[in-house]
């Protein structure tokens, strides 16, 4: 009998890496979306056809229900989130809404409603934040240094309280950095691997970044939805940190990402005040031994095959090798720009 999954964040990098490993593995999935006057499912356009889509948001704890009523899971994945970390300095209640008080929204509603269901909570090394041991484990204290490192230190929190307090299937995945070619924008990695490609192709001059000095425990989202899976499949639920158990600096992420496609970072990199944080979380780096020894999980990329990765793909993107989506609302928008400049020299 195949499996159902219900998965928030759908439309995000997990979201859509997760959905494709869960239809691999035959189950029926459905997927929470927002609703929104244009629609975001560009990273989920390839299996729209094969997931079943209901609205809802985690601000709403009606709509959560409605949608675990029509569901009717086996598993349950939280990937939802307000998830960029500078956001949450200036949005810091709207974090704590989405990233904290939902996780309690989506556990109340499935002890209402499926409560043998089994549940997993996208919890983040940005709750280790300023570490207190190196490399970071299960049992290392949490020191968050962001809005959003405090929303996911209570996200975590309150999933323990229900597995201890009601007995649920309820587990936390502390997840270090995990990229690809699905990965905002906005986020480091991507920013770098699309700004070293823009520049090759002579479509960008420069790339301004904050603190190069920062250090992270990079991974490929492919292979940490696989861990997330594997928790659930577990007799008992426990928490596990997933990370590679290496760590890197920013400036060594830009070097790896320009030396790829031969430019030299120094004629193009700048360095803005407003992208350094109010308090920065300087090196992570996990311990993934638990996982490894528990759930038969390690990581199958490298650091320097990720950049590379990233790195080809944003480069086929851009220059219409294989035209992505994003490159595809460029070419859009330049062509009626063209029109209308046109039409108005009519
Ligand atoms: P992402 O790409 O930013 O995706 C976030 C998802 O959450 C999007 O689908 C977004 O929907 C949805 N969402 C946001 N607010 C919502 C709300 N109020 N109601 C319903 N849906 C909402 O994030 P990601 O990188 O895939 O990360 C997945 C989860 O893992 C997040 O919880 C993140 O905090 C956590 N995490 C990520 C990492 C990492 O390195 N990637 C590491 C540790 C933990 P829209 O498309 O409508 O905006
Ligand atoms: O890519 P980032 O924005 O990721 P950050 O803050 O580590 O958070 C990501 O990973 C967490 C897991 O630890 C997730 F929970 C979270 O949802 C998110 O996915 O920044 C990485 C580092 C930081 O130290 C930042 O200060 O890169 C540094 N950085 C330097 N210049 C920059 C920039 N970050 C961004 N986004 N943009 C810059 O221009």
């Amino acid at each position: 009998m195949p499996k159902t999954a219900f998965v928030t964040g759908i439309t995000g990098q997990d979201g859509s890496y997760l959905a494709d490993l869960l239809l691999s593995k035959d189950y029926h999935v459905f997927g929470m979306v927002r609703r929104s006057s244009t629609e975001n499912f560009a990273r989920i356009e390839h299996i729209r056809d094969r997931i079943t889509l209901i609205q809802g948001d985690l601000l709403d704890a009606s709509s959560l229900i409605k949608a675990l009523e029509r569901a009717k899971p086996d598993e349950i994945y939280n990937l939802a989130a307000q998830s960029f970390v500078p956001t949450s300095w200036d949005q810091p209640i709207l974090t704590g809404e989405f990233t904290a008080l939902g996780v309690t929204r989506l556990l109340e509603a499935m002890r209402a409603v499926c409560p043998d269901a089994r549940f997993y909570q996208a919890s983040s090394s940005e709750m280790f934040g300023k570490v207190r041991e190196v490399p970071q484990t299960e049992t290392t204290p949490f020191h968050p240094r962001s809005p959003y490192g405090v929303a996911k230190a209570y996200g975590h929190y309150i999933t323990l309280n229900a597995r201890e307090s009601y007995d649920l299937f309820a587990v936390s995945g502390i997840l270090f950095n995990h990229e690809s070619p699905r990965r905002g924008l906005e986020f480091v990695t991507r920013k770098i691997t699309r700004a070293a490609a823009a520049i090759k192709l002579g479509l960008q001059d420069s790339l301004e970044l904050g603190n190069l000095d920062a250090r992270r425990d990079w991974g490929f989202a492919g292979d940490y939805v696989d861990a997330m899976w594997r928790m659930l499949q577990q007799d008992a639920p426990q928490d596990y940190v997933i990370a590679t158990g290496s760590t890197h600096s920013v400036r060594t992420l830009v070097n790896l990402a320009f030396a790829s496609v031969d430019v030299n970072p120094e004629a193009h990199v700048r360095i803005s005040a407003a992208l350094i944080r109010p308090a920065e979380v300087d090196l992570l780096v996990g311990d993934p031994s638990r996982a490894k020894r528990e759930l038969a999980w390690s990581p199958n990329t490298s650091f320097e095959q990720l950049v590379e990765m990233m790195v080809r793909a944003d480069y086929d993107d851009l220059s219409g090798t294989h035209l992505g989506a994003t490159a595809r609302q460029t070419r859009t928008l330049k062509t009626i720009k063209s029109r209308r400049n046109a039409l108005s020299a009519k």
